[in-house]
């Protein structure tokens, strides 16, 4: 299972002197300067992304700390024993009480492997649920299936520190294909090659390879860690990233007594082998009853997440969707209101709520109080779109201090999911079935719709950052679908399908001139190129010039919602709406002129996020300041969308304006 290291230990400086004769040159073992012009002959043409093997096979290199705290303790090799007591980070001593001024260097190993569902150390974990929690039992929903683990957990294990720590990550990769580290919501405003996307701010890490990733944690939230490369964070490689404030400084700190790191929930779309066309299960922490059973809910051979609370306490909860497929779920928790103080990890107004919607990549915080009868209640996730065709739903147990530990609620997981008696209205947070035109879509929610709060009504408890004169800078920008020759379907942003370059963005930027490596809407249609006739794939960088105020309009021309996501930014949805006419869509820069958008207004505090759906025949428009010079992913977040190609490159900025990466010796 464990891949060989080609640079371990003992081996270091002979491999390098292998690698130096094996390319005829040591130069090239000893210096990383992070920049592929050394090896021309290792670049491959542009192809799609390809999840089971890949084209690229340069090899990257561990990146040496630059400014590390006094007394971190960092590895700087490895070998098999050193990595065989993998762990969570429940003793880590950056997870700590958060206090102003007292930041620290907080360093990880993360190990991504393969492994395997309901293996071979979960035998007991079948018959008795007690001997689930030996290390290393991996039940998920019962169902055996090669899964790709983070130190042997799926999710992998929870990083937890405060607002501006240093964070020192060595991702040591021991699949068999190249991966990459994305830490889902930094904004990496002073280490934009920290970002993981492939070929855009990084070369992937190869087999056996670590890679050291160090970045400050600028900002505060539930944010998240996964694998930005294939379908590697469908298979398991992801994580909850959890940046605490000091109390002062935590506007909510008042409305809760707990912030347990137990309390935090990542909820995944699973498939069956390899089968990456199918949705199979939702998991709930990597639990859950299967669908392939005909047991009841309660029945006690199912193994479900269980979340323990004290009466008369309240608890914050987190929660994430690692979303793989078009499968938005709604959370509720039976018998108990929602206090929602935050999305993206950005806190907003508090909405007292029955529950929410999330799509891929979205999450939400909430004030759960104990304030019901001390008993065992469901956690319940409904999943729609590809999920509510194999009606996929899954349930966790919130379990009240004095309820039978071991037992499960009684009915069924969505039974009564309002949470409520069925007369009384119900108010749900960030409906992807967004106001809809569609009459079928829209009796799905009669009784109650008009209380649901959309994404673009939820407010930030910060005011927007600009003054009510300025002047936007709009980019209009678009996602549609088509159909190749070869009859494979095409996801695009402004009707191109994006391709991973050769050279990765970021270091390669002295190398090539924009215009001829780079493409756009604005340089094929120079070349006299016409995307909505013929099939547009190439490298798409959209170039938007840095510190300016930058809007961005968004039309979706397909009839799914696509949860888009912006690297490096936090956005202000300040837009969000159905048109619900393709023409209109294509058109939106005309309508857009005749007002037919509507924006909130600037005194309107507009929530802040870094992934927002985009309604079916819709659009959103979202503002930031750029001032983060750099080249960043914007993307579709359901993996078979961006991986055909919905996806695209921000470009903030000139080529002097973007950090330096500056060469690094090795060796
Ligand atoms: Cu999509």
């Amino acid at each position: 299972m464990i891949a060989t290291n080609r640079c371990g230990r003992e081996s270091k400086s002979r491999c390098c002197q292998l690698i130096g004769a094996l390319l005829g040159t040591l130069l090239w073992c000893c210096l990383d300067l992070g920049q592929a012009q050394l090896q021309p002959q290792l670049e491959q043409s542009s192809t799609k992304i390809d999840w089971i093997t890949f084209p690229w096979s340069r090899n990257n290199r561990t990146n040496k700390p630059t400014h590390l705290g006094a007394g971190l303790q960092l590895k700087d090799d490895y070998d098999p024993a050193d990595v065989s007591g993998f762990s969570g980070f429940e003793r880590h001593p950056c997870r700590r009480v958060c206090q102003q001024g007292q930041s620290q260097s907080c360093y990880y190993q993360l190990v991504v492997h393969n492994y395997r569902r309901l293996g071979a150390e979960c035998q007991r974990c079948q018959y008795d649920e007690r001997a689930c929690a030996a290390e290393n039992c991996i039940y998920g929903d019962g169902v055996s299936s090669p899964v790709m683990a983070v130190n042997r957990m799926v999710p992998g294990p929870a990083i937890e520190l405060c607002e501006n720590d240093t964070v020192v990550v060595d991702v040591l990769n021991y699949l068999n294909e190249p991966s990459t580290m994305h830490w889902h919501g930094i904004h990496m405003s002073r280490s934009p090659e920290m970002d993981g996307v492939a070929h855009v701010t990084q070369y992937p890490v190869e087999p056996g390879e670590v890679y050291r990733y160090e970045f400050q944690a600028d900002r505060s939230g539930t944010l998240w860690y996964h694998s930005h490369l294939g379908w590697q964070r469908g298979f398991g490689v992801a994580g909850n990233l959890i940046v605490r404030q000091p109390h002062q400084a935590n506007p909510h700190a008042r409305l809760y007594d707990y912030d347990l790191v137990e309390h935090a929930i990542m909820v995944q779309d699973i498939f069956y082998d390899y089968n990456i066309q199918q949705a199979r299960n939702i998991l709930i922490n990597g639990k859950g009853r299967n669908h392939l059973s005909q047991l009841p809910d309660q029945d006690a051979r199912h193994r479900y997440e269980r979340l323990r609370v004290t009466p008369g306490y309240r608890y914050r909860m987190r929660i994430v969707l690692n979303g793989i497929f078009n499968c938005p779920v709604e959370f509720s928790i039976e018998q108990h209101k929602l206090l929602i103080i935050s999305t993206d990890g950005n806190d907003i107004v508090p909405v007292l709520a029955d529950g929410f919607f999330l799509t891929s990549a979205e999450r939400f915080d909430f004030v759960l109080e104990a304030n019901q009868f001390a008993k065992n209640y469901w956690i319940r996730v409904r999943g729609y779109e590809q999920c509510e065709e194999r009606k996929l739903y899954q349930g966790a147990v919130l379990s009240y201090r004095g309820a039978a530990r071991s037992e499960l609620p009684l009915g069924d997981i969505m039974e009564d999911q309002r949470g409520r008696e069925l007369d009384e209205p119900a108010t749900f947070i960030n409906d992807f079935r967004f106001k809809p035109l569609n009459a079928s879509i829209s009796a799905l929610r009669k009784s109650n719709k008009d209380k649901d709060v959309g994404t673009v009504s939820l407010r930030s408890v910060e005011p927007v950052p600009w003054p009510s004169y300025t002047k936007f800078l709009t980019h209009y920008s678009s996602l549609s679908m088509r159909q190749a020759q070869n009859g494979e379907q095409l996801f695009q942003i402004d009707e191109i399908s994006y391709i991973s370059p050769g050279i990765s963005m970021l270091q390669g930027r002295h190398l090539y001139q924009d215009d001829g490596y780079f493409c756009n809407r604005s340089s094929l249609a120079a070349q006299g190129r016409n995307c909505a006739r013929e099939v547009c794939e190439c490298v798409h960088v959209i170039r938007l010039p840095a510190y300016r105020p930058i809007e961005m309009v968004v039309a979706n021309h397909m009839d799914a919602t696509h949860p888009i996501h912006l690297h490096g930014f936090t956005f202000r949805l300040v837009g969000q709406g159905v048109l619900g006419s393709l023409s209109d869509l294509r058109n939106i820069r005309e309508l857009d002129r005749r007002g037919r958008l509507s924006r909130l207004s600037d005194d309107y505090a507009a929530v802040a996020k870094d992934t927002v759906q985009v309604p079916g025949l819709g659009y959103v428009i979202l503002r930031f300041i750029s001032d983060n010079p750099g080249f960043w992913s914007y993307h579709c977040h359901i993996e078979s969308h961006a991986v055909q190609g919905m996806a695209a490159v921000l470009k903030i900025g000139e080529n002097y304006q973007i950090k330096s990466i500056p060469a690094r010796v090795r060796c």
